[in-house]
């Protein structure tokens, strides 16, 4: 039995991973992989709260694994898989929503700003799955959990759930931690520097997509918002420059002092135009690694296929214990 510690997260297929999954989250799973004992899912369960044409949802799900494997995240040290192929995670949401409380989740964040924005296509899936995403979590006894920014409240009700079933049925869940990376946990969009970068986002200047061609991304950064004041400065009177400013620093190491200091006096131009090549340059091997992973189906199915055994092993062990402590009749 593994010593280390255990890390659970997650993409949701909903459309092509941005920057913003990758700074946000994929890249620190990377870092994360040799420390812990890590579960890296793709929550396809999570993708049909808003609706999905299945044959995109299907192409989506297996290239976000090979995005993940590109990224650098190594399938012979963690546990790679589809949420729907481990049926315990639905059963434990299921178990979840009867202690979860309608106020608290009519108050999480994203389902407001989903609700406000698409009236008509509301449903209950939309409502409840960040009780899905708390069984994801705890099935696996997570002690950590590395997500971006947008993401703690989620982790707020995932630790209220598991001490919530801890007190009324005795220990069962470890509360897990969230980890979110001191900065760069939040990459705005190219177009509106107020709100996050989202990967279904309905304008595709806002963001730039992990994969995708490097014209494109350099025509996205030459057309990224930036303001009249004319200084490279990492300032929030500024935002489309100060969120320019993390994305380089995230992906060349540099400090946010040293790139001030080397584009003072320099206007916007030349600092897109090296910003652009700092991201083509960052993630040419993710997408050089990815290309050929795609050409590579069955390597991936074998992935997925081991990923899905290994987390059904652990999880269904959680799940038992839960099915017990509720008072169903064992198998
Ligand atoms: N802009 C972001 N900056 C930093 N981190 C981000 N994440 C998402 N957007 C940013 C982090 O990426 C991980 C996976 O996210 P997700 O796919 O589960 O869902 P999300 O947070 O709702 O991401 P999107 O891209 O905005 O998806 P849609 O548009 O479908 O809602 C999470 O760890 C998240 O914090």
């Amino acid at each position: 039995m593994s010593e280390k510690k255990v890390i659970f997260s997650g993409v949701k297929p909903t459309g092509e991973p941005t920057l913003g999954n990758y700074l946000g989250a994929i890249k620190n799973w990377v870092a994360l992989q040799d420390e812990y004992e890590c579960y890296y899912c793709i929550v396809d369960l999570h993708a049909i709260t808003v609706p999905q044409e299945p044959k995109d949802l299907r192409r989506r799900s297996l290239e976000v694994l090979a995005q993940y494997i590109a990224s650098g995240i190594e399938p012979e040290k963690n546990t790679l898989f589809f949420q729907s192929h481990v049926s315990a995670h639905a059963e434990l949401a299921w178990v979840l929503d009867c202690i979860s409380y309608m106020g608290q989740l009519g108050r999480m964040t994203q389902y407001k700003e989903k609700s406000q924005k698409g009236e008509e296509n509301l449903n209950a899936g939309l409502f409840t799955y960040p009780v899905l995403m708390a069984a994801d979590i705890l099935l696996y006894q997570a002690d950590l959990v590395p997500v971006g920014d947008d993401q703690k409240q989620h982790l707020e009700l995932a630790r209220d759930l598991a001490i919530r079933f801890n007190n009324r049925y005795s220990e069962t869940f470890k509360v897990p931690d969230i980890y979110v990376s001191k900065f760069g946990s939040r990459i705005m969009g190219l177009q509106n520097p107020l709100s996050k970068m989202s990967k279904s986002g309905d304008d595709e200047n806002d963001y730039i997509l992990l994969i995708e061609d490097n014209d494109t991304t350099v025509r996205k950064i030459k057309r990224a918002v930036t303001d009249s004041i004319g200084l490279v400065k990492y300032s929030d009177e500024q935002p489309g420059i100060k969120n320019l400013i993390t994305i380089y620093s995230k992906l060349s190491g540099e400090s946010i002092e040293e790139i001030e200091s080397k584009y003072e006096g320099q206007g916007y131009g030349k600092f897109k135009t090296d910003l652009s090549e700092v991201v083509v340059e960052g993630l040419k091997p993710v997408r050089e690694k990815f290309a050929d992973l795609m050409k590579n189906k069955d390597y991936l199915e074998k992935i997925y296929t081991e990923g899905a055994k290994q987390a059904e092993y652990v999880a269904n062990k959680t799940l038992r214990k839960v099915y017990k402590k509720v008072g169903f009749i064992p198998r």
